[in-house]
């Protein structure tokens, strides 16, 4: 496989709308979208630095993963998210190299991307995402 670029870094966050003031008062960025990704469980908004995205997330209910993560590591960085060009591919291949899945197959993600989740017990310690268009 080959990872194209960081398609961006996921950061669990408590109060989206008080993030988004931080991100855009203090870094100067512009939020360009604010997403629910009901199957994820989680609000998300985007920012761009050069090509790579920041997505800020916050649970949408006490089972989201993102609610669950920040009651036991409080907020903070969640995951990576690499470029694929072809991501059930990319999950095979990791799968055949030994890695725990979390998704076997490609869902629908934010901004209508196929994505799909590598288990952090096999990724030390990173929550890793492939996304792309397939
Ligand atoms: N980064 C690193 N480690 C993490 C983690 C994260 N984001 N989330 C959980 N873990 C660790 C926990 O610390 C815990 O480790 P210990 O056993 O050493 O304490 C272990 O993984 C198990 O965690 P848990 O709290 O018991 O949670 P679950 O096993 O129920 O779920 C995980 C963990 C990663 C399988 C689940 O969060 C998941 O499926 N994540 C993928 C989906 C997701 O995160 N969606 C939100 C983002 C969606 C988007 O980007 O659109």
């Amino acid at each position: 496989m080959q990872p194209t670029h960081i398609e961006h870094i996921g950061i669990a966050v408590t109060n989206l709308e008080e993030s988004i003031k931080y991100y855009e008062g203090v870094l100067g960025l512009k939020c360009y979208a604010v997403e629910e990704v009901s199957d994820q469980k989680v609000k998300t908004a985007f920012f761009m630095v050069g090509q790579t995205k920041i997505e800020l997330l916050e649970g949408t209910s006490e089972k989201s993963p993102v609610s669950k993560f920040i009651s036991k590591k409080g907020p903070g960085i969640h995951h990576l998210a690499f470029a694929m060009d072809d991501v059930a591919q990319a999950l095979n291949e990791a799968e055949e190299n030994g890695v725990k899945l979390i998704d076997k197959e490609p869902r629908g993600g934010a901004e209508g991307l196929r994505i799909g989740f590598l288990h952090p017990k096999s990724t030390g310690g990173v929550l890793t995402e492939f996304c792309g268009k397939k």
